[in-house]
């Protein structure tokens, strides 16, 4: 029996940088979870019949809406839904799947890096047919329907048994439980040379993979130590817990601590990798060293081509407007294009969709390609594997050799978390009401050449987003980029990106802070930062 549902609408239910995202008691208000849901359909046309992928990252709260969103999905009229057993699918698993079954759409339940439990995070992003995230027209239709929203149906039946594969039905819609991994590891067979990656590991080299009790353990057991033979025990924390075993599944060298300092010991392992909790996010240490992010893009772009998949070159790169400069270097000496764009991988989807990309990457440890719509740690991970069996040679000399190739971006990102929203929305406003006086002004030997909001005109469907980011570039290539995070779930987190490009090798060695520091002190005097947000120092330092 289908039940129409008479609500109220929520008047919080805003998509930031990557869904909807809140704490769970949040979510456990009355009807909130369906109310977002029956937004989503309701700002969708023509998928009667049509198939809906649902799965999410194991987090607290995950099963409960899998259950409401499959039962809502047979009242709405889809023809078929594909869960994950357990309700798991890693972000790019599930676009992926989206891609590969020619789904109309996916709902990832997902707060990503964010930590789980009851009191702690969850959230609900809704991907279209390329397997991508909904471009703005549709979470801004989303947004704009849950405020008018007041009835939602759904299926009256029982729950769905997610933990064993094969097929039921609902109200004349099937539900198929399928294997999160199988689609996907076929995938990465396909793209890299896994016979190479074999026989390096066969020769003893070591790889560590940190999955952090999240979503990627089964999908890293079962690709780098079944498919691939690394030692049993190469990966750590593989079992998904709903609360991520009490810690932020957040690959950086914060939150992945343990993993940096094996990485860092004199016996260290060849390797050292990380994902996030929906698996999209990766960290990258070789022995002795962390790539940035930023350093990671231009790496793999750079050798790419070493991996079947890519062996045909790339089309172009794309990068999100904070992320370091380094891959717009390599970008220009393959004489590919290079495409900047607001933080957030939605922003990727035309780009990829057009083939004017191949690989696209975020500062914040965000790397993938045009294999699926979304960014993905394995993938990553798997791509580095790839070029040192091919090279043959360790993660420290490859970034060597690139920096003195292209010249080296010192990066880092300084996060003010949970701050005031109030003194985080003036100290916004100030700088973008600073902009227009600062080109040209000194500050120490540094003089500003432009600064400016950064807005984004798509190339594709021509749509402009503004207001993504106060950018202050200087003259000689420093750069210091403000903005506001869109995935918090308490107060404003202020994020300030800072970049100083350094061409001579000689320099390539200075310690990433001190590289820095004369900007950093300029970024408080610009802003104001210490006295606005009441804080010494950042809380997290990437
Ligand atoms: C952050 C990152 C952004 C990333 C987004 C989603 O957004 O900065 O680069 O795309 O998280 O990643 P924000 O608005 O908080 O800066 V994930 O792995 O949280 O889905
Ligand atoms: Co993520």
């Amino acid at each position: 029996m289908i039940k129409t549902v008479s609500t109220t609408p929520y008047s919080d239910q805003k998509p930031g940088t990557s869904g909807l995202r809140k704490k769970v008691p949040v979510f456990q208000q009355q009807n909130y979870a369906e109310n977002f849901i029956q937004s989503i359909f309701d700002s969708l046309e023509g998928f009667a019949g049509q198939t809906l992928v649902i799965g999410g990252d194991g987090r607290y709260y995950n099963r409960e809406v899998i259950q409401i969103a499959i039962k809502m999905a047979a009242a709405n009229g889809f023809g078929q839904v594909l869960v994950g057993r357990g309700g798991i699918l890693s972000t790019p698993a599930a676009s992926n799947v989206i891609r590969k079954h020619k789904a109309f759409g996916g709902i990832i339940l997902s707060a990503s890096h964010n930590p789980g439990g009851p009191t702690e995070d969850f959230g609900i992003k809704y991907n279209i047919g390329n397997g991508g995230p909904a471009p703005e027209k549709i979470t801004d239709a989303i947004f704009a329907r849950s405020k008018a929203i007041d009835s939602y149906r759904i299926a009256d039946a029982a729950d769905v048994n997610l933990d064993i594969e094969g097929t039921q039905t609902i109200e004349g819609m099937t539900v198929t439980v399928i294997d999160p991994v199988a689609d996907y590891a076929e995938l990465m067979e396909q793209l890299f040379d896994f016979a190479a990656i074999r026989a390096m590991f066969g020769g003893g080299f070591r790889v560590v993979f940190d999955a952090m009790s999240a979503v990627t353990g089964p999908y890293a057991k079962e690709i780098i130590e079944n498919r691939l033979g690394a030692p049993k025990g190469s990966v750590l924390n593989f079992m998904p817990l709903p609360d991520f075993g009490g810690h932020h599944p957040d690959p950086n060298l914060v939150h992945a601590r343990a993993l940096y300092e094996t990485m860092m010991a004199d016996d260290a392992p060849d390797f050292g990798a990380a994902s996030d909790g929906d698996g999209d996010r990766n960290l990258i240490i070789g022995r002795s060293i962390f790539v940035t992010p930023s350093d990671s893009l231009a790496m793999l772009a750079a050798n790419a081509h070493l991996a079947p998949g890519y062996a045909k070159g790339l089309s172009g790169i794309a990068r999100s407007m904070p992320t370091s400069g380094a891959a717009d270097r390599v970008a220009e000496k393959l004489g590919i294009g290079m495409y900047e764009t607001p933080t957030g991988w939605k922003f990727f989807g035309n780009l990829l969709d057009a083939d004017k990309v191949t690989i696209c990457g975020e500062e914040s440890a965000g790397t993938g390609s045009n294999h699926v719509r979304e960014k993905d740690g394995l993938w990553a991970v798997l791509l580095w594997l790839n070029v040192l069996a091919v090279r043959k040679e360790s993660v420290i000399d490859i970034v060597r050799e690139h920096w003195a190739t292209y010249g080296r971006n010192y990066y880092s990102r300084h996060d003010y978390e949970e701050v005031d929203s109030a003194a985080a929305n003036g100290l916004m406003a100030d700088l973008r009401a600073q902009l227009a006086d600062l080109p040209g002004k000194s500050f120490g030997g540094l003089t500003v050449e432009t600064a400016d909001d950064f807005a984004y005109h798509d190339p594709i469907d021509k749509s402009v987003s503004e207001h993504q980011g106060v950018r202050i570039l200087f003259a000689g290539g420093s750069r210091i980029v403000f903005r506001l995070s869109g995935t918090g779930t308490s107060g404003a987190t202020l994020r300030v990106y800072i970049e100083r490009y350094e061409p001579d090798a000689a320099r390539h060695d200075v310690e990433t802070q001190t590289a820095l520091a004369d900007l950093i002190a300029i970024a408080d005097e610009i802003a104001g930062i210490k006295s606005r947000t009441g804080r010494d120092a950042p809380s997290v330092i990437t």
